[in-house]
């Protein structure tokens, strides 16, 4: 599972401020946080930056490159097409991911070309301007519109993230098996299958604070069986990074030892 760490991120009480002033420590410091803590991507989220965004983007990537390895991805999270372009020309030897087209044909017209320009990963959500998806069945509707438009502007369907967009457990408790079933079936659209992502933290939403753990370990799980490829989500919450570690441990993609939890736990005491 690749975690796309969360947390960089305008809405974030320390982080938006060093955003605002460009101040590059504080955010620097949380890259490399998020990375210690087994992240291979980062998300980079402008929030609704609108006159601004192109700088900010800009400036974000260069910042944050200046600090991580090479290896690890960028995320780049906007609405704003133009601070979507402005970042990915700054992108230098990190690979750059697209956060997000949704399924809207002429929105579709405009993303992949740029996935293409820019030698770029590319989460598609699964929904069109129309709406919040329904069900299973309309995310797959939409999940084929994007994989047309991707051969159509020579996009490799590997590149793809297909996102079912997770709604919160108190608005739409129905849908969260939808969701699951949707990560199953997004998967028999290809061979090889096509990968997907989440954001997490969307399930618990509006939820108390003491339920947020609960629901995002608990549907972590209930994904991570389903075959999720990719989760934007806390990677510096140790019993997160645990949890996907034993679903995959369970699903026989990693080697079982006494240890296998000691990197993200730290070393128990001999027993
Ligand atoms: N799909 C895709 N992209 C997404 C989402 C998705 N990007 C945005 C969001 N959903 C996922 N990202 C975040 C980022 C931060 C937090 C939650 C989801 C978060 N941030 C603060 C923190 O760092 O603690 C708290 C901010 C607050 O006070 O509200 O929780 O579904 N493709």
């Amino acid at each position: 599972m690749l975690i796309i760490a969360e947390k960089i991120n305008i809405m974030s009480k320390t982080i938006g401020p060093a955003m605002r002033e460009r101040n590059a420590k504080p955010i620097q410091d949380l890259a490399l946080a998020e990375v210690a803590g087994g992240s291979r991507c980062l998300d980079l989220n402008l929030g609704p930056a609108t006159k601004d965004g192109p700088a900010m983007m800009e400036w974000l990537v260069k910042t944050v490159q200046e600090a991580v390895d090479d290896s690890i991805q960028l995320c780049l999270d906007t609405k704003n097409l133009e601070a979507m372009e402005a970042g990915l020309k700054v992108v230098t030897k990190h690979k750059p991911m697209i956060n997000s087209t949704n399924a809207d044909e002429d929105v579709l017209d405009k993303y992949m070309p740029m996935a293409a320009t820019f030698d770029a990963d590319i989460i598609a959500l699964a929904m069109t301007s129309a709406g919040i998806p329904r069900d299973c069945n309309e995310r797959l509707v939409n999940a084929a519109t994007i994989m047309g438009k991707a051969m159509e502007h020579g996009v490799g369907l590997e590149r793809i993230y297909l996102d079912p967009l997770v709604l919160p457990i108190g608005v739409a408790q129905m849908d969260a098996m939808e969701v699951v079933e949707t990560i199953r079936q997004f998967q028999m659209l290809n061979d090889p299958p096509m990968k997907s992502v989440v954001g997490l933290s969307n399930i618990y939403n509006g939820t108390p604070k003491d339920l947020h753990t609960r629901f995002g370990y608990t549907f972590m799980t209930m994904l991570a069986a389903a075959g999720l490829t990719a989760a934007i989500a806390d990677s510096l919450d140790k019993e997160l990074m645990a949890v996907v570690k034993t679903v995959e441990v369970l699903k026989n993609e990693m080697l079982y030892a006494a240890s296998y939890l000691d990197d993200i736990l730290g070393a128990k005491a001999e027993a």
